[in-house]
């Protein structure tokens, strides 16, 4: 297993559009069990595969309070969604110390595919049925920040693009030590 890098918002690989899975081998759980690592460690209650610069229909999602709920969703796509909407708080390990207000459908039914190719369906309402529509937002390339207004947004892009440099001074530093 391991824990992989998760990129960062204004990643331009954020944007990228995920290609459905048509190989269901041995790869597949191992990128599962490794974005499954990355999410807990975060520690994250979902994780897109766009997360961690793979572009294909992977989510992997943990709601529960005791993190032993691992769900998997291969190819997921919604089959219904409630008229009925609420504004959830949402945050995103890729956004990483903001969160805002998303309004988003209440209810949604879910079919996607296990590690297995076998298909199966799912009635998601509270927490899973906001994370599985931030999760398949970014396999879209969709960032929760392009719900809020572009002032917000470029008020974010700026204070993380900030974050970022500082991040930069700090390995540069680390590894002038180091010599
Ligand atoms: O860990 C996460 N918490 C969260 C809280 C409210 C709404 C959505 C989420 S998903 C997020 C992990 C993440 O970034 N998944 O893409
Ligand atoms: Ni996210």
């Amino acid at each position: 297993m391991a824990i992989l890098k998760i990129l960062r918002y204004p990643d331009p690989r954020l944007h990228k559009v995920a290609k459905p899975v048509t190989v269901f081998d041995e790869r597949l759980p191992r990128l599962v069990a490794d974005m499954a690592e990355t999410m807990y460690k975060a520690p994250g209650i979902g994780l897109a595969a766009t997360q961690v610069d793979v572009h294909e229909r992977v989510i992997v999602i943990d709601t529960s309070e005791t993190n032993d709920q691992l769900q998997v969703f291969i190819n997921p796509e919604i089959l219904w969604a409630s008229a009925d909407k609420a504004v959830y708080e949402e945050g995103c390990l890729s956004v990483p110390g903001i969160y805002d207000g998303v309004e988003r459908p209440t209810q949604v039914r879910v079919r996607a595919q296990d590690v297995h190719g076998a298909f199966f369906e799912i009635d998601c309402d509270g927490l899973l049925a906001v994370c599985i529509q931030h999760e398949m937002d970014h396999l879209m390339g969709k960032v929760f920040v392009e719900y809020l207004s572009p002032l917000k947004r470029n008020r974010i892009k700026q204070k993380l693009l900030k974050e970022e440099r500082g991040l930069e001074r700090e390995a540069s530093a680390r590894a002038a030590a180091r010599r």
